[in-house]
């Protein structure tokens, strides 16, 4: 068996049924060995579209996503996956040529260190020098991917030891290289009565989930409970969307930048703040400096990762555990003096107000909700919602405007089902991880709201949809501009707009028709509601080309660098 064939034989003893990824030279060897043993492969467009596959994938099922690339240029295109899959937890297994061990620094032929390039953007990373160590660095790769804090891991593997013959029981169990300071756990068990003694004495909680809670295992099911038990307000993350049903009567909806009035008013006013998950990034908290001077504000950070407890905001009790964990155990210790349902009167009058707010919040979004031409993003993306109700679609986005009305519009039904790029904030991200994530699940519909700019960061992706036929229903949301820089130029820049207006966009349903796809176009209620029919109807792939407003920005808004209550919604006391 030579290196390309155990690297094979590797994958589809782990269960791989999938890989992304794009050959060349230095790969040629594993290629053959694909070729050989029928590996399910989806050969992509361009690197990047194979990672943010991958991570689609990743993010819909939790299984990691597997990435093949050559060396040098190949291997580059990673990079800004392996970013965004390090900024978000995904698990992503990328597996790179690298050129012949003797070539190794000579500027040989495609040679790109891509270790050395990738070391502070992923988990870890490794280069395979010994053929003995293939293997033990491949298991100990795949278990990293998952292991705690979900990340990327890359494998970096020389051409000659791809054709090499290896003894697959040969293998050096010594060359696992990943030893990491840790300091002591503080686990929830622990810690339990110190939080129910917080909590016994605040007036105003809340409870933030972050993307943690959504990939812990079981930790949705884990927080519906403590949630229930406490009656306790919970707002979420961008990451954490999908976390808790959009009905729930004690959700507030999503905080940050442009989060709900209510959900950016608890985390701005609260007494308690137990945050689950969430690395409190600028995008959530403005300036964490200003959000650490209230003293009385009680702050208890669980994460699995305890280099982001007390990272960027101050943990007054940090709690080193898996959400699922942290929720099962605080929910098992709940008081016996306690009424369930109802953890304390004293949260009453706090709870009413914030519902109060996002009444009148709801009323204000409702007025949205008309018919207009040009038309608006946020009627739009709620007549998609109401077409696709109770069907737990998928919601895919790429970054930017719609990004923020998807999310501000769109009710996601269930976990897992909200693949967006939130700490990169990666344009391009959108086609190719809504491929990767229908091919996880095509039983469900996918749909991607994207911008005129990002989706021709990576549009020649469409030739993997048609090849593939998932049912990916693709909402161009055409405003003629790269939206969310123009609303920062309109709002900070006095409207002077420096290249964020979008010259010489083609026409879409062109493309669409040039890789044989479905299409249409809408720019008013008669054409949406047609096409939106026609999406449905439609089994596979379909693309709608929309032409939206300008001028819209998207409200509610935090300025950068403020407090979570300095939100401005026009309309909104
Ligand atoms: C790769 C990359 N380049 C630049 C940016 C900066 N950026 C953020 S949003 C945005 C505009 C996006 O425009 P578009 O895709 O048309 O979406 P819209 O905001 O109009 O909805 C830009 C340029 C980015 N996030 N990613």
């Amino acid at each position: 068996m030579n290196g390309a064939d155990l690297i094979v034989k590797f994958l589809l003893d782990k269960g791989v049924h999938h890989a992304f990824g794009y050959p060349g030279g230095p790969v040629l060897v594993l290629y053959d060995a694909i070729y050989n043993a029928g590996f399910p492969h989806v050969q992509v467009r361009h690197e990047q579209g194979a990672i943010h596959a991958a991570e689609g994938f990743a993010k819909v099922t939790g299984i990691p996503g597997v990435v093949i690339a050559t060396s040098g240029p190949g291997a580059t295109n990673l990079v800004t996956g392996l970013a965004d899959a390090m900024l978000d937890s995904v698990p992503i297994l990328a597996i790179t040529g690298a050129v012949a061990r003797k070539s190794t620094g000579t500027d040989a032929f495609q040679e790109a260190d891509i270790t050395g390039i990738t070391q502070p953007i992923t988990k870890y990373n490794y280069l395979v020098m010994e053929p003995n160590d293939l293997l033990p660095i491949l298991e100990e790769a795949w278990q990293l991917t998952t292991e705690g804090r979900p990340g990327p891991v890359l494998v970096n593997v020389p051409k000659d030891l791809l054709a090499i013959q290896i003894d697959p029981e040969a293998v050096n169990r010594s060359a696992s290289t990943y030893v990491r300071h840790r300091p002591a756990k503080v686990r929830t068990e622990h810690m339990t009565e110190q939080v129910y003694a917080a909590l016994a004495k605040a007036k105003k909680p809340l409870l933030l989930a972050g993307g943690g809670s959504v990939i812990s295992n079981g930790g949705v099911q884990d927080m519906m409970e403590f949630i229930r038990c406490l009656g306790i307000p919970v707002a979420t993350t961008l990451m954490g969307k999908g976390a808790v049903a959009p009905d729930h009567p004690k959700y507030l909806g999503h905080i940050g930048m442009h989060g709900t009035p209510q959900a950016n008013t608890a985390l701005g006013t609260c007494d308690l703040l137990i945050a689950v998950g969430c690395r409190f990034s600028d995008r959530i908290i403005g300036d964490p400096d200003l959000y650490n001077q209230d003293k009385k504000r009680v702050i208890i950070h669980v994460d699995i990762d305890n280099a982001e407890i007390g990272k960027n905001v101050r943990a007054d009790i940090g709690i080193e555990d898996d959400a699922a964990d942290f929720f099962r155990t605080m929910a098992a210790n709940y008081p016996a003096d306690r009424t369930c349902g109802v953890f304390s009167e004293d949260w009453i009058e706090w709870i009413d107000s914030l519902m109060a707010k996002k009444k009148r919040y709801d009323e204000l979004v409702e007025q949205m909700y008309v018919p207009t031409y040009p038309l608006l993003p946020q009627y739009l993306i709620h007549r998609v919602a109401q077409a696709y109700k109770g069907q737990n679609a998928i919601v895919v986005t790429d970054v930017g405007q719609h990004q923020m009305f998807a999310t501000q519009h769109f009710p996601v039904e269930s976990p897992r089902s909200w693949i967006t790029s939130g700490g990169l904030g990666t344009m391009g991200f959108g086609l190719p991880a809504a491929i990767g994530a229908s091919f996880a699940d095509r039983t469900r519909p996918t749909i991607l709201f994207v911008g005129d700019g990002g989706f021709q960061m990576t549009f020649q992706e469409l030739g993997v949809l048609a090849n593939l036929q998932l049912p990916v229903k693709i909402f161009i949301m055409d405003n003629g501009s790269l939206g969310m820089v123009r609303q920062w130029q309109d709002l900070f820049f006095d409207k002077r707009f420096s290249h964020s207006g979008m010259e010489g966009t083609p026409d879409f349903n062109m493309i669409a028709k040039a890789y044989n796809l479905p299409c249409g176009f809408a720019n008013d209620e008669a054409s949406l509601n047609r096409e939106i029919e026609k999406c449905v109807t439609t089994e596979g792939p379909y693309l709608v080309h929309c032409i939206i407003d300008t001028g819209e920005n998207v409200y509610p808004m935090i300025p950068a660098g403020r407090m979570p209550n300095d939100l401005i919604m026009p309309g909104m006391d």
